[in-house]
């Protein structure tokens, strides 16, 4: 930590090369900069920097390695592990003021765009040029590509489209050191050495700053409809993903708890049908002149008479897709007043049965006390577990509480061959657990890296792994 004058001083060194309305050291832009979704971190930055150009990022990381001034970069901070959060002094360094989206090129179905650009605005771009940016989640109105990038978000689509990763075809990134790097600049094919674009992918602002993107585009999902499934247990959803990915164009297979839903319903929302279930699917599928509803309905009647499914709703229209989509988007949403302490895990999709099942016997004897709320994208094998904090206890006793617990379920994690962070990064909340995933020697790999990108270690220092 630095002192008032030492402070002081730093903020008008960088006021000399970025304008002094976007040095802000002011309680309101440290608080509202410094944290993220978690809100587990008291925010203490030095003070947030809105850069507004390349080279004034680039300025900032040659004047922070002068200084040994740590950088936090920060998106749209919706992130869940305390990737983004500054409580250590740290300058926040904002791209929310390069968020110009600078090129779009039909034949390579491709846009590029400043890190800062928010979610929800390339997807709308995308779709006013007739084409579809997929990767997609409930934060897409706050979330920015950089944060997504940094994160390798996600979401509700993956088990057709991939990840963030999957769509990023170029990358410029200031690195620890202050280069800026042009990496693999859109090109579908480039076999030419290692491809550092999949190093920045993830790497949660440890290795540099993200500051454009060139993201591939693809054609619109064609009238897509949505089926909630009423589900008397974990093993039938299981059946029902094998059978329903069979014969059906799958963009998304969710689930979440009996439990889950009634917090969104508390917000004013209703029930998909009369009929109450342990736990619910959310299939969405492409279903172009209504082509595969007999076939969508057949596999209904199939899977009633297995016993897999009580009950069920399917989409009339494009207002219901919607609607029945807010059952499990809004989850998150419904349950944050609890202050729920998150899991985030994935195995592969083979294990997810096993794994359920296990996981659900410790939970239960584990939290007999505690809410626990099931729910996520089990068609790519990511399950959220949050834990609502009972009312009243005490936030340090109840994470404490819930840090024992999930040392057992990241140990069952381990044995199914699972990561303690599906999609959600590790940051600082996943980080006493990263072993559980990554063992020793691939972990002194990651340090000897970032010690190339970010010899100083001034790049979100702390995250991840010390
Ligand atoms: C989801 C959002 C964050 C959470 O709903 O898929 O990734 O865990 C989550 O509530
Ligand atoms: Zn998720």
């Amino acid at each position: 930590m630095h002192t008032p004058n030492e402070s002081a001083a730093l903020l008008d060194g960088i006021r000399v090369f970025i304008e002094p309305a976007h040095v802000r050291s002011d309680p309101d832009s440290c608080l509202n900069y410094g944290r993220d979704w978690t809100r587990l971190y008291t925010p203490n930055p030095l003070a947030v920097v809105l850069p507004g150009t390349v080279e004034q990022v680039q300025q900032l990381v040659r004047y922070a390695n002068e200084h040994r001034l740590a950088l936090v970069p920060s998106g749209g901070r919706t992130g869940l592990s305390g990737a983004a959060v500054a409580c250590r002094g740290e300058l926040v360094v904002s791209l929310e003021r390069m968020s110009r989206i600078l090129d779009f090129d039909p034949t390579d179905r491709s846009v590029t765009c400043q890190a800062g650009v928010v979610t929800e605005a390339v997807q709308n771009f995308a779709r006013d040029h007739g084409l579809y940016y997929p990767v997609d989640f409930a934060s897409r109105g706050s979330s920015q590509i950089g944060g997504n990038i940094a994160t390798n978000a996600g979401g509700i689509k993956v088990i057709r489209y991939g990840l963030t990763r999957d769509w990023v075809t170029g990358l410029k990134v200031v690195t620890g050191c202050g280069d800026l790097l042009d990496l693999n600049r859109g090109l579908i094919k480039n076999a030419s050495g290692y491809d550092l674009r999949h190093l920045f992918i993830g790497s949660e602002g440890t290795l540099g700053i993200i500051v454009e993107a060139t993201l591939k585009l693809t054609r619109p999902l064609r009238e897509p409809s949505v089926m909630v499934l009423g589900v008397p247990d974990l093993d039938s959803v299981m059946s029902l993903y094998h059978i329903l990915r069979n014969k059906l164009e799958l963009s998304a297979f969710e689930f979440f708890s009996e439990r889950a839903l009634r917090h969104v319903l508390k917000k004013g929302l209703h029930r998909p049908f009369d009929t109450e279930t342990p736990y619910y699917v959310l299939v969405e599928f492409e279903n172009p002149e209504q082509l595969h509803t007999d076939t969508a309905l057949a596999l209904f009647e199939h899977c009633a008479e297995q016993g897999w499914l009580a009950d069920g709703v399917i989409s009339q229209s494009e207002s219901q897709v919607k609607e029945l989509w807010r059952l499990r988007e809004d989850i998150s949403e419904s349950i944050a007043e609890y202050q729920p302490y998150k899991n985030d895990v994935s195995v592969r999709i083979s294990r997810v049965p096993d794994f359920l099942a296990e996981a659900d016997t410790l939970l239960t004897q584990e939290y007999p006390d505690f809410e626990v709320l099931w729910y996520g994208h089990i068609g790519d094998g990511n399950l959220h577990i949050n834990i609502l904090k009972p009312v009243g206890m005490n936030p340090t006793a109840f994470a404490q509480k819930c840090g024992a617990v999930s040392e057992h379920l990241f140990a069952i994690l381990q044995r199914h061959g699972g990561s303690i962070s599906a999609e959600h990064g590790v940051g600082l909340t996943k980080k006493p657990y990263l072993h559980y995933t990554r063992d020793e020697t691939e972990v002194n790999y990651l340090r000897a890296i970032k010690q190339v990108f970010d010899p100083n270690r001034i790049m979100n220092p702390g995250k991840i792994f010390d």
